[in-house]
């Protein structure tokens, strides 16, 4: 009662700590008694969106289904926490304006190019180096920071923990 649901938005590259962190806020929402749940790029891209690639074209239509879900979770009273690279700004303002800016939390997971290629925990920053992965993001296609998100946070600068805690005080702010 008195509360309405909303979505977190997780934008940054890959190797950023978005799904380890969207995750983790799931846990923190979910122990608290709310009802929460995560939207990753890479799994839906198995199933949902499984014939899209990664041109200009096939990330829109990704955010833009994936911003559709998003919603109507949203209408069923879940928290969502959608963690997409979603490079491009228009993209997320795509997805800010399906989902609702009321109910819309952008985050930018901020952790420097540098600090994800060094960890490349999948090896696709090395394989992108070798030209192996075309159009990968901070390699050999944009990512465009957002200029006003609600939250920045650096998961090369701050642990999990406390990245995770900001990100429960800033939505109990606005929702809880
Ligand atoms: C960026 C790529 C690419 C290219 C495969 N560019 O870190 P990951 O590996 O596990 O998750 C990334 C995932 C990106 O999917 P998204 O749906 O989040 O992207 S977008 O919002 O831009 O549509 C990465 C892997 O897929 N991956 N090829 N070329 N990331």
């Amino acid at each position: 009662a008195g509360q309405r649901a909303a979505t977190v938005w997780l934008t940054g590259l890959s190797g950023a700590g978005k799904s380890t962190l969207a995750s983790a806020l799931e846990g923190r929402l979910v122990g608290a008694g709310h009802m929460a749940y995560v939207l990753d790029g890479d799994n839906l891209r198995h199933h949902l969106n499984r014939d899209l690639g990664f041109s200009p074209a096939d990330r829109q239509e990704n955010i833009r289904r994936s911003a559709e879900v998003a919603r109507i979770m949203n209408d069923a009273g879940l928290f969502v926490i959608c963690a997409f690279i979603s490079p491009l700004r228009q993209d997320r303002e795509m997805a800010r304006q399906i989902i609702g800016a009321d109910n819309f939390l952008e985050t930018h997971v901020s952790t420097s190019a540098e600090v994800c290629e060094a960890r490349d925990p999948k090896g696709l920053y090395q394989k992108a180096r070798a030209g192996l992965i075309p159009q990968f993001t901070g390699i050999s296609a944009p990512y465009e920071a957002p200029l006003e998100p609600a939250l920045k946070l650096d998961t090369g600068a701050l642990p999990l923990d406390a990245c995770c805690e900001r990100l429960y005080q800033q939505l109990s702010r606005r929702f809880l």
